[in-house]
């Protein structure tokens, strides 16, 4: 292998939006195309997510690759959920299938990547010393993946295993007859908890905050609705790509407060019965997301029902949010009926914080102590921007997106950000706030159009300018904080990872929007972005 090596592209990942993006690129546009994975394999965070119950809580006809119908027609998926080891199945499948292997690098991890203004191209360089350098850099590291792993006082002295749920051991942990804690109650934790619910001998439950939590209605995939997607398969996309949030369902149109309570009632009833967290938030009413009230509304059903299911009264006080609904919303069948088994316990270490993981177990400040022979961190990640960060990366003059982001991350699009030209995200900061795999899909299609773009025309970079990103930026805060979801601490703002910048990280205008005025780039002539150190159009 000579000293440095040159390709058209580098992709850095290989989980949905990696695996896409080097079929696109290398069989779709020709190019010579290298990708790299830390990991020993594909899949992303279905490589990483192996603790018991990880499944998409997306339903399984939007959690999938839409751009090819015969790969739609081919794979049979078996469950309305699919568990992680479907999906992982899935993403493996796809790779043999487009026969990917044979230019992907296990088991690497890319250290660092600098843009030479002289050569116009980025110089890459992996922890193995090895060289790269690249016209083209496609980042597919992923929303969710740089784990939020906490670091208690005394947590090396645990005598028992300790594990987070997104880096969770490949043998199997048993925890038959075994004292087990969980720590966090998110999508990983509630999963996580019904699954050791049934396992532990004893379960003792570590939430700070509590969640609402909808049914989700599990069962297996059902063969008439497929059928009718492949009855029209590209108008079935196109329906994912125009709606508000990409999950394959129709959202209503219809404000909460617009019709009587009995409607209410009955249309509350009828979405809790078919499942599905997002399905509740956005295909009830249209509004509950962004109206106090309407918000209101939903949670008081949502409390009703609690009410309905939680046995023991101060358990039940305990579960019960005190916010308003503006998180990522869970959907989990049988979490709040695990809070009844006599074997489970809440501690609420909002009111006692943890003090200390001790030899033997969890300390609170109050002294209470807990022997536990197995500890479960799902406390989440260092959502959106945190893998980027965690590559040292230099764009033009020098400046790193470390010191470029400081404040908040700064993108066009929530694909490219100034100054660190020809450098493409997947899923980055400032983009749509969306079930996944569609978009990433449509993202990729976008980022090979420009790839495409800059060749054809012969010229060697594409970068948005400054004053664009920041009319991006703007548009994107206008409509989040219009939004609840800017209202309540969760990852989607950056208040779980304690120094992050707690800032709005998303376009929350709706898949639908963004395929309106991303989508028109192109004809356009890329309005806004500097192509080849000219402007191609002014922005
Ligand atoms: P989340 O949704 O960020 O949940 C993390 C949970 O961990 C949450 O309940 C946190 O409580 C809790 N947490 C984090 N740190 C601590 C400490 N130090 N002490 C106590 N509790 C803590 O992560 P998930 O992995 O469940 O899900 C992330 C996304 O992945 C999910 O939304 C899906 O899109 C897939 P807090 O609420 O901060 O008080």
């Amino acid at each position: 292998m000579p000293d440095v090596v040159d390709v058209d592209v580098v992709v850095i990942g290989t989980g949905f939006s990696g695996i896409y993006a080097l079929h696109k690129l290398r069989d779709g546009l020709g190019l010579n195309v290298q990708s790299f994975e830390e990991a020993d394999g594909v899949g992303g965070t279905w490589y990483w997510n192996t603790y018991p119950g990880a499944r998409s809580d997306t339903e399984v006809n939007a959690y999938c690759y839409l751009t090819d119908k015969e790969l739609f027609e081919e794979w049979k998926w078996s469950e309305r959920y699919p568990r992680q080891k479907e999906i992982l199945a899935y993403l493996n499948h796809c790779t043999d299938r487009w026969d990917l292997r044979r230019s992907i690098q296990f088991s690497t991890r890319i250290e660092s990547t600098r843009f030479n203004e002289e050569t116009g191209r980025w110089e890459i360089e992996t922890n193995k010393g090895q060289k790269f350098t690249a016209q083209f850099v496609i980042e597919g590291v992923g929303l969710l993946s740089s784990t939020n792993y906490p670091d208690f006082p005394g947590q090396s002295t645990f005598a028992g295993q300790i594990y987070h749920t997104a880096r969770w051991p490949k043998e199997k942990v048993d925890v038959t007859g075994k004292r087990v804690g969980v720590i966090g109650t998110g999508s990983s934790g509630t999963q996580v908890i019904v699954e050791m619910g049934k396992e532990a001998q004893e379960l003792f439950v570590f939430q700070r905050t509590p969640q609402y939590c909808v049914p989700a209605n599990h069962g297996p995939l059902d063969p008439e609705k497929m059928k009718r997607i492949l009855d029209d398969f590209e108008g079935y996309r196109e329906s994912v790509l125009r709606s508000i949030t990409s999950f394959g369902f129709e959202e209503s149109p219809v404000p909460a407060m617009s019709v009587s309570a009995e409607e209410r009632e009955r249309v509350f009833e009828d979405s809790w019965r078919q499942g599905n967290g997002f399905r509740f938030m956005f295909a009830s009413f249209s509004d509950i997301g962004v109206d106090p009230e309407a918000n209101k509304a939903a949670t008081d059903f949502l409390k009703k029902k609690m009410a309905e299911t939680i046995k023991d009264k101060k358990t039940l006080e305990t579960l019960t949010p005190k916010d308003l609904w503006a998180k990522r919303p869970l959907c989990n069948d049988g979490y709040f009926e695990t809070f009844n088994k006599d074997h489970v316990h809440l501690v609420d270490v909002k009111a006692d914080p943890i003090a200390a993981i001790t030899e033997k177990g969890i300390r609170l400040e109050s002294g209470a102590e807990y022997e536990l022979d197995v500890i479960v961190l799902a406390t989440g990640f260092d959502a959106v921007s945190g893998m980027y960060l965690k590559i040292d990366q230099t764009g033009r003059k020098g400046i790193t997106l470390q010191q470029k982001w400081e404040e908040r991350p700064r993108t066009a699009y929530g694909m490219m950000s100034a100054g660190f030209p020809n450098m493409f995200m997947v899923y980055g900061p400032m983009g749509p706030f969306t079930n996944q795999p569609p978009v990433h899909e449509w993202q990729v299609d976008w980022m090979a159009d420009a790839i495409q773009y800059v060749r054809d025309n012969g010229l060697q970079t594409i970068e948005p300018t400054e004053e664009f990103e920041e009319e991006w930026m703007q548009t994107c805060d206008d409509i989040a904080y219009q939004t609840l979801f800017m209202k309540v601490n969760s990852w989607i703002n950056g208040s779980n990872v304690v120094g992050k910048p707690v800032t709005n990280y998303f376009y929350m205008g709706g898949m639908g929007a963004y395929n309106d005025v991303v989508g028109g780039a192109k004809e356009a002539g890329y309005p806004g972005f500097r192509t080849g150190g000219a402007l191609s159009h002014s922005a």
